[in-house]
Protein backbone atom coordinates (compact mmCIF):
# COMPACT_ATOMS: atom_id res chain seq x y z
CA UNK A 1 0.00 0.00 0.00
CA UNK A 2 1.65 3.51 -1.00
CA UNK A 3 1.79 5.65 1.59
CA UNK A 4 -0.77 8.10 1.04
CA UNK A 5 0.68 10.94 3.77
CA UNK A 6 3.13 11.93 1.24
CA UNK A 7 0.66 13.47 -1.38
CA UNK A 8 -1.33 14.96 1.52
CA UNK A 9 -2.04 18.80 1.66
CA UNK A 10 -0.92 20.34 4.96
CA UNK A 11 -4.77 21.16 5.57
CA UNK A 12 -6.17 17.32 4.88
CA UNK A 13 -5.42 14.45 2.81
CA UNK A 14 -6.29 14.57 -0.53
CA UNK A 15 -4.95 12.52 -2.71
CA UNK A 16 -3.43 13.75 -5.78
CA UNK A 17 -3.88 10.60 -7.52
CA UNK A 18 -7.63 10.51 -7.57
CA UNK A 19 -7.88 13.59 -10.38
CA UNK A 20 -4.69 12.14 -12.59
CA UNK A 21 -6.50 10.97 -15.60
CA UNK A 22 -5.68 7.40 -16.35
CA UNK A 23 -4.45 6.17 -12.64
CA UNK A 24 -7.45 7.18 -10.05
CA UNK A 25 -10.63 5.33 -9.63
CA UNK A 26 -14.10 7.47 -10.10
CA UNK A 27 -15.60 5.95 -7.08
CA UNK A 28 -11.99 6.97 -5.10
CA UNK A 29 -12.46 10.05 -7.20
CA UNK A 30 -16.41 10.83 -5.58
CA UNK A 31 -15.40 10.40 -1.97
CA UNK A 32 -12.92 13.22 -2.89
CA UNK A 33 -14.38 15.65 0.14
CA UNK A 34 -17.70 15.46 -1.79
CA UNK A 35 -15.89 17.25 -4.42
CA UNK A 36 -17.01 16.08 -8.29
CA UNK A 37 -14.36 13.10 -9.11
CA UNK A 38 -11.78 13.68 -11.78
CA UNK A 39 -12.19 12.00 -15.29
CA UNK A 40 -11.43 8.63 -15.01
CA UNK A 41 -9.39 8.25 -18.14
CA UNK A 42 -6.47 9.94 -20.48
CA UNK A 43 -8.03 12.82 -22.34
CA UNK A 44 -9.84 10.68 -25.36
CA UNK A 45 -9.48 11.59 -28.80
CA UNK A 46 -11.59 14.01 -30.44
CA UNK A 47 -12.41 15.49 -26.86
CA UNK A 48 -13.33 19.58 -26.54
CA UNK A 49 -11.87 21.35 -24.02
CA UNK A 50 -12.86 25.18 -22.73
CA UNK A 51 -9.15 25.45 -21.48
CA UNK A 52 -5.62 23.26 -22.18
CA UNK A 53 -2.83 24.08 -20.52
CA UNK A 54 0.08 22.43 -22.03
CA UNK A 55 2.94 21.42 -18.85
CA UNK A 56 2.35 21.37 -15.02
CA UNK A 57 5.48 23.24 -13.31
CA UNK A 58 4.85 26.71 -12.03
CA UNK A 59 3.12 28.64 -14.76
CA UNK A 60 0.83 25.76 -15.93
CA UNK A 61 -0.05 25.15 -12.28
CA UNK A 62 -1.28 28.58 -11.80
CA UNK A 63 -2.90 29.00 -14.73
CA UNK A 64 -5.32 25.64 -13.56
CA UNK A 65 -5.78 26.85 -10.26
CA UNK A 66 -6.88 30.32 -11.27
CA UNK A 67 -9.30 29.21 -13.95
CA UNK A 68 -10.77 26.15 -12.50
CA UNK A 69 -11.54 28.70 -9.73
CA UNK A 70 -13.05 30.73 -11.27
CA UNK A 71 -15.32 28.21 -12.75
CA UNK A 72 -13.65 27.31 -16.63
CA UNK A 73 -12.83 23.32 -16.54
CA UNK A 74 -9.49 23.11 -17.69
CA UNK A 75 -7.10 19.57 -18.94
CA UNK A 76 -3.35 19.81 -18.26
CA UNK A 77 -1.25 17.42 -20.35
CA UNK A 78 2.26 16.57 -19.46
CA UNK A 79 4.40 15.10 -20.90
CA UNK A 80 6.12 13.28 -17.92
CA UNK A 81 4.90 10.82 -15.77
CA UNK A 82 2.76 11.03 -12.55
CA UNK A 83 5.21 10.00 -10.08
CA UNK A 84 2.21 9.07 -7.61
CA UNK A 85 3.83 5.37 -7.16
CA UNK A 86 6.09 3.94 -5.66
CA UNK A 87 9.15 1.75 -6.94
CA UNK A 88 10.29 -1.38 -5.78
CA UNK A 89 12.60 -0.06 -3.39
CA UNK A 90 9.03 1.16 -1.90
CA UNK A 91 10.25 5.18 -2.67
CA UNK A 92 8.86 6.96 -5.11
CA UNK A 93 12.17 9.44 -6.49
CA UNK A 94 15.48 7.75 -6.64
CA UNK A 95 18.36 9.19 -4.38
CA UNK A 96 20.70 11.41 -5.61
CA UNK A 97 24.15 9.50 -5.06
CA UNK A 98 22.12 6.02 -6.82
CA UNK A 99 20.81 7.26 -9.98
CA UNK A 100 18.61 4.71 -11.60
CA UNK A 101 15.82 4.42 -14.13
CA UNK A 102 13.86 7.03 -12.40
CA UNK A 103 16.52 9.37 -12.61
CA UNK A 104 16.84 10.78 -16.49
CA UNK A 105 14.70 11.42 -19.22
CA UNK A 106 14.89 8.69 -22.02
CA UNK A 107 18.77 8.34 -21.62
CA UNK A 108 20.51 5.17 -21.45
CA UNK A 109 23.58 6.81 -19.53
CA UNK A 110 23.04 9.66 -16.84
CA UNK A 111 24.55 12.70 -17.35
CA UNK A 112 24.80 14.61 -13.80
CA UNK A 113 25.40 18.22 -13.43
CA UNK A 114 28.73 17.40 -11.59
CA UNK A 115 29.90 14.93 -13.97
CA UNK A 116 33.44 13.75 -11.74
CA UNK A 117 34.98 13.48 -8.59
CA UNK A 118 38.10 13.25 -7.86
CA UNK A 119 38.71 13.54 -11.27
CA UNK A 120 37.00 10.12 -12.46
CA UNK A 121 33.80 10.04 -14.25
CA UNK A 122 30.59 8.99 -12.18
CA UNK A 123 28.19 8.96 -14.61
CA UNK A 124 26.45 5.58 -15.50
CA UNK A 125 24.53 3.54 -17.35
CA UNK A 126 20.83 3.16 -16.76
CA UNK A 127 17.88 1.91 -19.08
CA UNK A 128 15.97 4.22 -20.67
CA UNK A 129 12.35 5.28 -19.47
CA UNK A 130 10.76 8.70 -18.75
CA UNK A 131 13.18 9.63 -15.45
CA UNK A 132 12.68 12.74 -13.80
CA UNK A 133 15.26 14.87 -15.21
CA UNK A 134 15.71 15.78 -18.75
CA UNK A 135 19.58 16.65 -19.56
CA UNK A 136 18.53 18.29 -22.85
CA UNK A 137 21.83 18.86 -25.39
CA UNK A 138 22.16 22.30 -27.16
CA UNK A 139 25.31 23.19 -29.15
CA UNK A 140 26.88 24.80 -26.36
CA UNK A 141 25.09 24.47 -23.06
CA UNK A 142 22.71 21.45 -21.54
CA UNK A 143 19.49 22.77 -19.96
CA UNK A 144 18.74 20.59 -17.82
CA UNK A 145 14.51 20.62 -16.36
CA UNK A 146 11.99 18.47 -14.44
CA UNK A 147 9.86 16.21 -16.21
CA UNK A 148 6.41 15.17 -14.51
CA UNK A 149 3.35 16.61 -13.09
CA UNK A 150 4.97 19.58 -10.90
CA UNK A 151 7.40 19.59 -13.86
CA UNK A 152 10.61 21.37 -12.42
CA UNK A 153 9.23 21.44 -8.66
CA UNK A 154 10.10 17.89 -8.73
CA UNK A 155 13.57 18.60 -9.40
CA UNK A 156 14.99 21.75 -7.72
CA UNK A 157 16.61 22.77 -4.46
CA UNK A 158 13.13 24.60 -3.69
CA UNK A 159 15.25 28.10 -3.14
CA UNK A 160 12.44 30.34 -3.34
CA UNK A 161 13.70 33.74 -3.34
CA UNK A 162 12.34 36.74 -3.99
CA UNK A 163 14.60 39.35 -6.50
CA UNK A 164 15.62 42.74 -4.44
CA UNK A 165 13.15 45.32 -5.20
CA UNK A 166 16.28 47.80 -7.13
CA UNK A 167 16.33 44.90 -9.39
CA UNK A 168 12.95 44.35 -10.36
CA UNK A 169 13.30 47.27 -13.05
CA UNK A 170 15.57 44.94 -15.04
CA UNK A 171 14.37 42.16 -14.75
CA UNK A 172 10.77 42.65 -16.30
CA UNK A 173 10.78 46.10 -17.25
CA UNK A 174 7.06 46.79 -18.72
CA UNK A 175 5.56 45.10 -15.36
CA UNK A 176 4.75 47.55 -12.24
CA UNK A 177 6.70 47.18 -9.89
CA UNK A 178 4.40 48.19 -6.72
CA UNK A 179 1.29 45.32 -8.50
CA UNK A 180 4.00 42.57 -8.33
CA UNK A 181 5.78 43.63 -4.49
CA UNK A 182 2.76 44.29 -3.03
CA UNK A 183 0.17 41.93 -4.62
CA UNK A 184 1.84 38.74 -6.97
CA UNK A 185 4.77 37.88 -4.98
CA UNK A 186 3.57 37.73 -2.13
CA UNK A 187 0.50 35.73 -3.62
CA UNK A 188 3.27 33.48 -4.77
CA UNK A 189 4.96 32.92 -1.70
CA UNK A 190 2.10 32.18 0.63
CA UNK A 191 0.96 29.82 -2.67
CA UNK A 192 4.38 28.13 -3.12
CA UNK A 193 4.57 27.75 0.80
CA UNK A 194 7.73 29.51 1.14
CA UNK A 195 9.56 30.06 4.60
CA UNK A 196 13.78 30.17 5.92
CA UNK A 197 15.68 28.02 8.10
CA UNK A 198 15.31 28.76 11.84
CA UNK A 199 18.55 30.20 12.43
CA UNK A 200 19.32 29.15 16.10
CA UNK A 201 18.75 25.27 14.36
CA UNK A 202 21.18 26.86 11.51
CA UNK A 203 24.04 27.45 13.80
CA UNK A 204 24.05 24.21 15.31
CA UNK A 205 23.14 21.44 13.09
CA UNK A 206 25.81 19.49 11.43
CA UNK A 207 23.45 19.43 8.43
CA UNK A 208 24.82 22.86 7.65
CA UNK A 209 28.16 22.75 8.95
CA UNK A 210 28.99 23.37 5.16
CA UNK A 211 26.76 26.39 5.03
CA UNK A 212 28.32 27.60 7.86
CA UNK A 213 32.23 27.48 6.54
CA UNK A 214 30.57 29.20 3.74
CA UNK A 215 29.21 31.92 5.91
CA UNK A 216 32.54 32.45 7.78
CA UNK A 217 34.19 32.67 4.25
CA UNK A 218 31.97 35.23 2.82
CA UNK A 219 32.00 37.02 5.44
CA UNK A 220 35.81 37.25 6.59
CA UNK A 221 36.37 38.40 2.71
CA UNK A 222 33.92 41.49 3.11
CA UNK A 223 30.79 39.77 1.65
CA UNK A 224 27.44 39.63 3.06
CA UNK A 225 25.71 36.16 3.44
CA UNK A 226 22.16 35.81 3.09
CA UNK A 227 19.53 33.16 4.91
CA UNK A 228 18.11 32.51 1.34
CA UNK A 229 13.84 31.06 1.48
CA UNK A 230 13.30 27.71 0.57
CA UNK A 231 9.69 25.79 -0.05
CA UNK A 232 11.13 22.41 2.02
CA UNK A 233 9.57 22.10 5.47
CA UNK A 234 12.25 22.78 7.56
CA UNK A 235 9.65 21.84 10.82
CA UNK A 236 10.36 18.25 8.86
CA UNK A 237 14.19 18.47 8.66
CA UNK A 238 14.52 19.11 12.44
CA UNK A 239 12.86 16.31 12.91
CA UNK A 240 15.12 14.51 10.04
CA UNK A 241 18.32 15.30 12.23
CA UNK A 242 16.20 14.58 15.00
CA UNK A 243 15.91 10.86 13.68
CA UNK A 244 11.98 10.82 14.35
CA UNK A 245 10.75 11.20 10.81
CA UNK A 246 12.19 9.43 7.33
CA UNK A 247 14.98 11.43 5.93
CA UNK A 248 14.55 13.23 2.57
CA UNK A 249 16.83 16.32 2.59
CA UNK A 250 19.41 14.66 5.46
CA UNK A 251 19.47 11.62 2.86
CA UNK A 252 21.12 13.34 -0.04
CA UNK A 253 17.51 13.21 -1.97
CA UNK A 254 17.50 16.41 -4.48
CA UNK A 255 18.09 16.16 -8.14
CA UNK A 256 15.87 13.35 -9.24
CA UNK A 257 12.85 14.00 -6.87
CA UNK A 258 12.26 14.60 -2.91
CA UNK A 259 9.98 11.74 -1.29
CA UNK A 260 9.16 13.38 1.79
CA UNK A 261 10.11 16.96 3.45
CA UNK A 262 9.66 19.40 0.12
CA UNK A 263 6.88 21.16 -0.84
CA UNK A 264 7.19 20.79 -4.53
CA UNK A 265 3.78 21.66 -6.61
CA UNK A 266 2.62 18.23 -5.34
CA UNK A 267 1.67 19.40 -2.08
CA UNK A 268 0.84 22.74 -2.73
CA UNK A 269 -1.30 24.02 -6.02
CA UNK A 270 -1.44 20.62 -7.10
CA UNK A 271 -3.99 19.65 -4.62
CA UNK A 272 -5.54 22.78 -4.61
CA UNK A 273 -6.16 22.02 -8.36
CA UNK A 274 -7.50 18.34 -7.31
CA UNK A 275 -9.90 20.28 -4.88
CA UNK A 276 -11.42 22.23 -7.63
CA UNK A 277 -13.00 19.06 -9.30
CA UNK A 278 -12.57 21.04 -12.44
CA UNK A 279 -9.18 20.04 -13.95
CA UNK A 280 -7.85 16.66 -15.09
CA UNK A 281 -4.72 15.71 -16.08
CA UNK A 282 -3.06 13.58 -18.89
CA UNK A 283 0.58 12.48 -17.65
CA UNK A 284 2.79 11.08 -20.56
CA UNK A 285 0.76 13.04 -23.03
CA UNK A 286 3.09 15.16 -25.22
CA UNK A 287 1.75 18.33 -27.11
CA UNK A 288 3.06 18.51 -30.65
CA UNK A 289 1.26 20.65 -33.01
CA UNK A 290 -1.65 23.26 -32.54
CA UNK A 291 -3.36 24.79 -35.55
CA UNK A 292 -6.38 27.67 -35.42
CA UNK A 293 -10.02 25.40 -36.24
CA UNK A 294 -13.46 26.13 -35.56
CA UNK A 295 -14.44 26.31 -31.70
CA UNK A 296 -10.61 27.49 -30.87
CA UNK A 297 -7.63 25.59 -31.47
CA UNK A 298 -7.05 21.84 -32.77
CA UNK A 299 -3.92 20.47 -30.68
CA UNK A 300 -2.36 17.41 -31.69
CA UNK A 301 -1.23 15.20 -28.78
CA UNK A 302 1.15 11.99 -28.47
CA UNK A 303 0.17 9.53 -25.82
CA UNK A 304 3.84 7.94 -24.40
CA UNK A 305 4.73 5.08 -23.04
CA UNK A 306 7.39 4.54 -20.05
CA UNK A 307 10.02 3.41 -22.76
CA UNK A 308 9.33 6.80 -24.95
CA UNK A 309 7.25 5.32 -27.68
CA UNK A 310 4.66 7.08 -28.89
CA UNK A 311 1.57 4.81 -28.35
CA UNK A 312 -1.22 6.95 -29.47
CA UNK A 313 -1.93 10.18 -31.35
CA UNK A 314 -4.98 12.14 -30.44
CA UNK A 315 -6.27 15.80 -31.62
CA UNK A 316 -8.34 17.70 -29.17
CA UNK A 317 -10.11 21.07 -29.43
CA UNK A 318 -9.54 23.90 -26.84
CA UNK A 319 -11.65 27.16 -26.93
CA UNK A 320 -7.85 28.59 -25.21
CA UNK A 321 -4.38 27.31 -25.01
CA UNK A 322 -2.01 28.15 -22.48
CA UNK A 323 1.74 27.37 -23.45
CA UNK A 324 3.56 26.24 -19.86
CA UNK A 325 5.32 23.56 -20.81
CA UNK A 326 8.56 26.03 -19.85
CA UNK A 327 10.97 27.88 -21.40
CA UNK A 328 12.48 25.69 -23.67
CA UNK A 329 9.52 23.37 -23.92
CA UNK A 330 7.42 27.04 -25.03
CA UNK A 331 9.84 28.02 -27.14
CA UNK A 332 10.56 24.72 -28.92
CA UNK A 333 7.03 24.52 -30.05
CA UNK A 334 6.27 28.22 -30.69
CA UNK A 335 8.95 28.92 -33.22
CA UNK A 336 7.94 25.23 -34.45
CA UNK A 337 4.33 26.09 -35.19
CA UNK A 338 5.35 29.29 -36.59
CA UNK A 339 8.27 27.74 -38.68
CA UNK A 340 5.90 24.66 -40.32
CA UNK A 341 2.96 27.05 -41.15
CA UNK A 342 0.67 25.73 -38.24
CA UNK A 343 1.02 29.60 -36.44
CA UNK A 344 2.44 31.54 -38.98
CA UNK A 345 1.06 34.79 -37.55
CA UNK A 346 2.97 34.36 -34.29
CA UNK A 347 5.34 37.23 -34.56
CA UNK A 348 9.24 37.31 -35.02
CA UNK A 349 9.97 37.84 -31.27
CA UNK A 350 9.20 33.97 -30.88
CA UNK A 351 12.28 32.22 -29.98
CA UNK A 352 14.07 35.49 -28.64
CA UNK A 353 15.35 36.54 -25.85
CA UNK A 354 16.65 33.58 -24.32
CA UNK A 355 19.29 33.32 -21.14
CA UNK A 356 20.61 30.84 -18.98
CA UNK A 357 19.94 32.86 -15.61
CA UNK A 358 23.76 33.54 -15.95
CA UNK A 359 24.40 30.01 -13.96
CA UNK A 360 27.88 28.83 -13.61
CA UNK A 361 29.26 26.35 -10.90
CA UNK A 362 32.97 25.97 -8.62
CA UNK A 363 34.00 24.17 -5.73
CA UNK A 364 36.75 25.39 -3.72
CA UNK A 365 39.10 23.30 -1.88
CA UNK A 366 39.20 24.16 1.52
CA UNK A 367 42.12 23.72 4.16
CA UNK A 368 41.99 20.42 6.50
CA UNK A 369 40.78 22.28 9.54
CA UNK A 370 37.70 23.58 7.77
CA UNK A 371 36.04 20.75 6.93
CA UNK A 372 32.81 20.98 5.88
CA UNK A 373 30.54 17.53 6.90
CA UNK A 374 30.06 14.22 5.60
CA UNK A 375 26.34 14.97 6.66
CA UNK A 376 24.86 17.84 4.13
CA UNK A 377 21.53 18.74 3.96
CA UNK A 378 20.73 19.05 -0.20
CA UNK A 379 18.44 22.04 0.63
CA UNK A 380 20.81 25.08 0.24
CA UNK A 381 19.94 27.87 2.83
CA UNK A 382 22.07 30.52 2.04
CA UNK A 383 23.84 32.82 -0.42
CA UNK A 384 26.41 35.73 -1.30
CA UNK A 385 25.27 38.56 -2.26
CA UNK A 386 27.93 40.40 -4.41
CA UNK A 387 24.89 41.11 -7.44
CA UNK A 388 25.17 45.19 -6.65
CA UNK A 389 29.17 45.32 -7.32
CA UNK A 390 30.28 41.97 -9.08
CA UNK A 391 26.93 41.17 -10.73
CA UNK A 392 26.80 37.83 -8.90
CA UNK A 393 24.48 36.42 -6.46
CA UNK A 394 26.36 32.39 -5.05
CA UNK A 395 24.17 29.84 -3.51
CA UNK A 396 26.46 28.20 -0.99
CA UNK A 397 25.31 24.42 -2.25
CA UNK A 398 25.89 21.20 -0.93
CA UNK A 399 28.12 18.11 -1.93
CA UNK A 400 25.95 15.17 -0.59
CA UNK A 401 28.36 12.70 -1.11
CA UNK A 402 28.36 11.23 2.38
CA UNK A 403 32.04 11.51 2.97
CA UNK A 404 34.20 14.69 4.32
CA UNK A 405 35.04 16.16 0.56
CA UNK A 406 36.64 19.72 2.20
CA UNK A 407 35.15 21.26 -0.74
CA UNK A 408 32.86 24.50 -0.91
CA UNK A 409 30.45 23.88 -3.43
CA UNK A 410 28.82 27.12 -5.53
CA UNK A 411 25.94 27.53 -7.97
CA UNK A 412 26.36 31.17 -9.15
CA UNK A 413 23.49 33.36 -10.48
CA UNK A 414 25.14 36.34 -12.64
CA UNK A 415 24.16 39.29 -14.65
CA UNK A 416 25.10 37.60 -18.02
CA UNK A 417 24.49 40.01 -20.51
CA UNK A 418 23.76 36.99 -23.34
CA UNK A 419 20.90 36.28 -25.20
CA UNK A 420 20.45 33.08 -27.39
CA UNK A 421 17.68 32.94 -30.18
CA UNK A 422 15.63 29.06 -31.25
CA UNK A 423 15.04 28.58 -34.66
CA UNK A 424 13.87 25.99 -36.81
CA UNK A 425 16.06 23.89 -39.11
CA UNK A 426 13.88 22.29 -41.23
CA UNK A 427 16.86 19.67 -42.41
CA UNK A 428 16.90 17.83 -38.75
CA UNK A 429 13.20 19.10 -38.66
CA UNK A 430 14.11 20.47 -35.31
CA UNK A 431 14.45 23.14 -32.82
CA UNK A 432 18.14 24.42 -32.31
CA UNK A 433 19.62 27.38 -29.70
CA UNK A 434 22.19 29.20 -30.79
CA UNK A 435 24.08 29.80 -27.32
CA UNK A 436 27.61 29.65 -27.41
CA UNK A 437 30.08 27.89 -24.87
CA UNK A 438 32.18 31.33 -24.96
CA UNK A 439 29.23 33.24 -23.76
CA UNK A 440 29.66 32.09 -20.27
CA UNK A 441 32.68 33.96 -19.87
CA UNK A 442 31.00 36.70 -18.20
CA UNK A 443 29.45 34.60 -15.66
CA UNK A 444 33.05 32.75 -14.56
CA UNK A 445 34.51 36.76 -14.62
CA UNK A 446 31.45 37.99 -12.36
CA UNK A 447 31.64 34.66 -9.93
CA UNK A 448 35.38 35.62 -9.61
CA UNK A 449 34.52 38.56 -8.34
CA UNK A 450 33.59 36.33 -5.39
CA UNK A 451 36.04 33.55 -5.31
CA UNK A 452 39.09 34.91 -6.44
CA UNK A 453 38.67 36.80 -3.54
CA UNK A 454 38.24 34.19 -0.64
CA UNK A 455 40.65 31.98 -2.37
CA UNK A 456 43.09 35.06 -1.80
CA UNK A 457 41.79 35.74 2.29
CA UNK A 458 41.47 31.80 3.14
CA UNK A 459 44.95 31.12 1.14
CA UNK A 460 42.39 28.58 -0.73
CA UNK A 461 42.05 27.19 -4.16
CA UNK A 462 39.83 26.06 -6.95
CA UNK A 463 38.52 22.31 -6.70
CA UNK A 464 39.49 21.06 -10.48
CA UNK A 465 37.94 17.32 -10.11
CA UNK A 466 33.99 18.12 -10.14
CA UNK A 467 33.44 18.97 -14.08
CA UNK A 468 35.98 17.02 -15.92
CA UNK A 469 40.11 16.46 -15.44
CA UNK A 470 41.24 19.49 -14.49
CA UNK A 471 38.60 22.12 -15.25
CA UNK A 472 37.40 24.56 -12.77
CA UNK A 473 34.17 25.93 -13.80
CA UNK A 474 30.75 23.90 -14.48
CA UNK A 475 30.17 26.23 -17.65
CA UNK A 476 28.38 23.76 -19.52
CA UNK A 477 25.06 24.41 -18.26
CA UNK A 478 21.69 25.62 -16.47
CA UNK A 479 19.13 24.75 -14.33
CA UNK A 480 17.45 28.21 -14.91
CA UNK A 481 15.96 28.21 -18.45
CA UNK A 482 14.48 31.86 -19.15
CA UNK A 483 12.60 33.21 -22.44
CA UNK A 484 11.84 32.70 -26.07
CA UNK A 485 8.44 34.21 -25.68
CA UNK A 486 9.01 37.18 -24.25
CA UNK A 487 6.44 39.21 -22.24
CA UNK A 488 5.79 42.58 -24.20
CA UNK A 489 7.66 41.20 -27.29
CA UNK A 490 6.80 37.62 -28.34
CA UNK A 491 3.37 38.53 -26.33
CA UNK A 492 1.57 41.93 -25.13
CA UNK A 493 1.92 42.46 -21.49
CA UNK A 494 -0.06 39.84 -19.57
CA UNK A 495 1.07 37.08 -22.23
CA UNK A 496 -1.45 36.69 -24.59
CA UNK A 497 0.59 35.58 -27.85
CA UNK A 498 0.63 38.39 -30.79
CA UNK A 499 -1.23 37.48 -33.98
CA UNK A 500 -3.96 34.41 -32.40
CA UNK A 501 -6.68 35.52 -29.64
CA UNK A 502 -6.96 32.33 -26.98
CA UNK A 503 -3.50 31.85 -27.32
CA UNK A 504 -1.12 32.71 -24.18
CA UNK A 505 2.19 31.98 -22.68
CA UNK A 506 2.71 31.57 -18.58
CA UNK A 507 5.86 30.30 -17.92
CA UNK A 508 9.66 30.61 -17.54
CA UNK A 509 9.21 31.83 -21.09
CA UNK A 510 7.98 35.28 -20.89
CA UNK A 511 11.48 36.48 -18.57
CA UNK A 512 14.23 37.90 -20.56
CA UNK A 513 16.52 35.45 -19.76
CA UNK A 514 17.61 36.39 -15.94
CA UNK A 515 16.01 37.18 -12.46
CA UNK A 516 19.01 38.22 -10.53
CA UNK A 517 18.09 35.06 -8.69
CA UNK A 518 16.49 31.91 -8.37
CA UNK A 519 13.64 32.21 -11.08
CA UNK A 520 10.57 30.09 -9.86
CA UNK A 521 8.55 32.50 -7.35
CA UNK A 522 9.19 35.54 -10.36
CA UNK A 523 7.93 32.62 -12.76
CA UNK A 524 5.19 31.60 -10.08
CA UNK A 525 3.66 36.02 -9.15
CA UNK A 526 4.12 36.33 -12.66
CA UNK A 527 1.53 33.62 -13.92
CA UNK A 528 -0.50 34.90 -10.81
CA UNK A 529 -0.48 38.30 -12.54
CA UNK A 530 -1.25 37.69 -15.97
CA UNK A 531 -4.08 34.85 -15.28
CA UNK A 532 -5.88 37.61 -13.09
CA UNK A 533 -5.98 39.85 -16.05
CA UNK A 534 -6.61 36.99 -18.63
CA UNK A 535 -10.10 35.90 -16.48
CA UNK A 536 -11.05 39.27 -15.89
CA UNK A 537 -11.08 40.15 -19.78
CA UNK A 538 -10.61 37.14 -21.51
CA UNK A 539 -13.35 34.64 -20.50
P1 LIG B 1 8.53 23.88 -15.73
O1 LIG B 1 8.47 23.84 -14.26
O2 LIG B 1 9.77 23.43 -16.41
O3 LIG B 1 7.29 23.03 -16.27
C1 LIG B 1 7.10 22.75 -17.63
C2 LIG B 1 6.43 21.39 -17.77
O4 LIG B 1 5.98 21.23 -19.11
C3 LIG B 1 7.35 20.22 -17.47
O5 LIG B 1 6.76 19.37 -16.54
C4 LIG B 1 7.52 19.54 -18.85
O6 LIG B 1 7.69 18.14 -18.75
C5 LIG B 1 6.24 19.90 -19.54
N1 LIG B 1 6.32 19.92 -21.00
C6 LIG B 1 7.31 20.42 -21.75
N2 LIG B 1 7.02 20.30 -23.06
C7 LIG B 1 5.79 19.70 -23.13
C8 LIG B 1 4.97 19.30 -24.22
N3 LIG B 1 5.32 19.51 -25.49
N4 LIG B 1 3.80 18.67 -23.93
C9 LIG B 1 3.44 18.45 -22.63
N5 LIG B 1 4.21 18.82 -21.57
C10 LIG B 1 5.37 19.44 -21.82
O7 LIG B 1 8.23 25.34 -16.29
N6 LIG B 1 14.51 27.47 -9.44
C11 LIG B 1 14.43 28.15 -8.27
O8 LIG B 1 13.76 29.19 -8.21
N7 LIG B 1 15.04 27.68 -7.14
C12 LIG B 1 15.79 26.54 -7.15
O9 LIG B 1 16.32 26.13 -6.10
C13 LIG B 1 15.93 25.84 -8.37
N8 LIG B 1 16.71 24.73 -8.45
C14 LIG B 1 16.72 24.01 -9.62
C15 LIG B 1 17.43 22.81 -9.67
C16 LIG B 1 17.38 22.02 -10.81
C17 LIG B 1 18.16 20.74 -10.88
C18 LIG B 1 16.60 22.43 -11.94
C19 LIG B 1 16.50 21.59 -13.17
C20 LIG B 1 15.90 23.62 -11.89
C21 LIG B 1 15.96 24.42 -10.75
N9 LIG B 1 15.25 25.62 -10.66
C22 LIG B 1 15.22 26.32 -9.50
C23 LIG B 1 14.54 26.15 -11.84
C24 LIG B 1 13.02 25.98 -11.75
O10 LIG B 1 12.69 24.65 -11.42
C25 LIG B 1 12.40 26.40 -13.10
O11 LIG B 1 12.73 27.76 -13.32
C26 LIG B 1 10.89 26.25 -13.11
O12 LIG B 1 10.49 24.92 -12.86
C27 LIG B 1 10.30 26.72 -14.44
O13 LIG B 1 8.90 26.78 -14.31
P2 LIG B 1 7.97 26.76 -15.58
O14 LIG B 1 6.55 26.83 -15.12
O15 LIG B 1 8.46 27.76 -16.55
Amino acid sequence: MRDESMWSTTSGAVSRRLFLAGTGSILAGAALAGKAAAAPAAIPDGATVSALVIGTGYGGSVAALRLAEAGVDVHMVEMGMAWDTPGPDGKIFANTTSPDQRSFWLRTKTKQPLSNFLGFPIDKDIPRYTGILDAEEFSGITVYQGRGVGGGSLVNGGMAVTPKRENFGAILPTVNADEMYNTYYPRANAGLGVATVRPAWFDTTDAYQYARVGRKQAQRSGFPFVFVPDVYDWNYMEQEAAGTVPKSALAGEILYGNNYGKKSLQKTYLPRIAATGRVTISPLHRVTQAVPASGGYAVTIEQLTTAGAVSAIKTVTAAKVFFAAGSVGTSKLLVKLKATGALPNLNGEVGKGWGDNGNVMCGRANHIWDPTGSLQSSIPCGGIDNWAAGGAFAEVAPLPTGIETWASFYLSITKNPNRAQFTWNPTTRAVELNWQTAWKQPSIDMAKTIFDKINATEGTIYRTDLFGVYKIWGDHLTYHPLGGAVLGKATDNYGRLAGYPGLYAIDGSLIPGNTSVNPFVTITALAERNIEKIIATDF
